[in-house]
């Protein structure tokens, strides 16, 4: 199933992500905040995901649906589509092109706390980079597999991660990056989580992590990392969430994590 679940996502998200690259060529501007005033949606955001959700109703009208502008909408499959119309928000709007449509299939409730991802893909229609996996067949960019890059010393390592709507928030994660800086090789900070996560698959960071991600920030990306050979996890537990998020090799998020807990993270 997963793998026909991927042919699914792998469309849907290629087709959104061309909508979305559409949208930006004619001029984006604010249509909303959220949860603070630089937590903007844009109309694109809006239309992209309402045809992620048609084309998903089409195909397959007994999942469920979450994304992060329509909300849940319930289903009797035991699947749940979990999707971010562009992760990257503030890169759109500003024509960043680092930004992506990511669409996660699950099975159980839509909880990263629970489920059980069984595909995801991850397109940046700036750059024509689709990131895809399904459960047990594999990470690819486009039709190269993916191997997390080899493990390096802490000093070695290029992390990246990114910071909250929220102020308060932000202003703990920079005092964590004040510390991590000199012990690591160097930091990245580009604004898409799902692109992040999927750079740690592709081997073009050691490591990556955040605070606050929502279930569509990474539901795709830690599928393809997890697929990769990367360990993905929560501070201090097995699984990620909004608490925290952490991927790399295996030998390097140990070390990064003892890090991350002495910096206060
Ligand atoms: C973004 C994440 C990014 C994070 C930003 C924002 P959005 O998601 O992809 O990693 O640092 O603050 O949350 O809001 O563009 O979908």
């Amino acid at each position: 199933m997963s793998r026909e679940l991927l042919t699914l996502a792998r469309a849907i998200a290629v087709e959104a992500g061309e909508l979305a690259a559409a949208r930006r060529r004619e001029g984006v501007e604010v249509a909303a905040t959220k949860s603070s005033i630089v937590d903007v949606v844009t109309a694109a955001d809006r239309e992209v995901e309402e045809l992620v959700r048609a084309r998903i109703a089409g195909a397959r009208p007994n999942d469920a649906i979450l994304g992060e502008e329509g909300g849940s909408t319930g289903g009797s499959s035991g699947i749940t589509w979990v999707v971010d119309p562009i992760d990257g928000t503030v890169n759109y709007l500003y024509g960043i092109p680092h930004y992506a449509v990511s669409v996660a299939v699950v099975e159980g409730d839509p909880d990263p706390l629970s489920w059980t991802a069984l595909a995801g893909a991850v397109f940046n229609p700036a750059t024509g980079e689709l990131f895809t996996a399904s459960r047990g067949g594999g990470a690819f960019l486009v039709d190269r597999p993916l191997r997390v890059a080899d493990p390096v010393p802490l000093e070695q390592a290029l992390v990246a991660t990114g910071f909250a709507y929220d102020s308060a928030m932000r202003a703990r994660q920079g005092a964590v990056v004040a510390g991590l800086v000199p012990r690591v090789r160097d930091i990245r900070r580009a604004g898409t989580a799902s692109l992040d996560i999927a750079s740690v698959a592709a081997g073009r960071l050691n490591a990556y992590y955040e605070r606050t991600l929502n279930p569509w920030d990474h539901g795709a990306g830690a599928l393809i990392a997890e697929e990769a050979g990367a360990v993905v996890k929560g501070l201090g537990v097995d699984r990620p969430s909004r608490e925290f998020f952490l991927a790399g090799h295996p030998d390097v998020v140990g070390p990064l994590e003892e890090l991350l807990v002495e910096l206060g993270a």
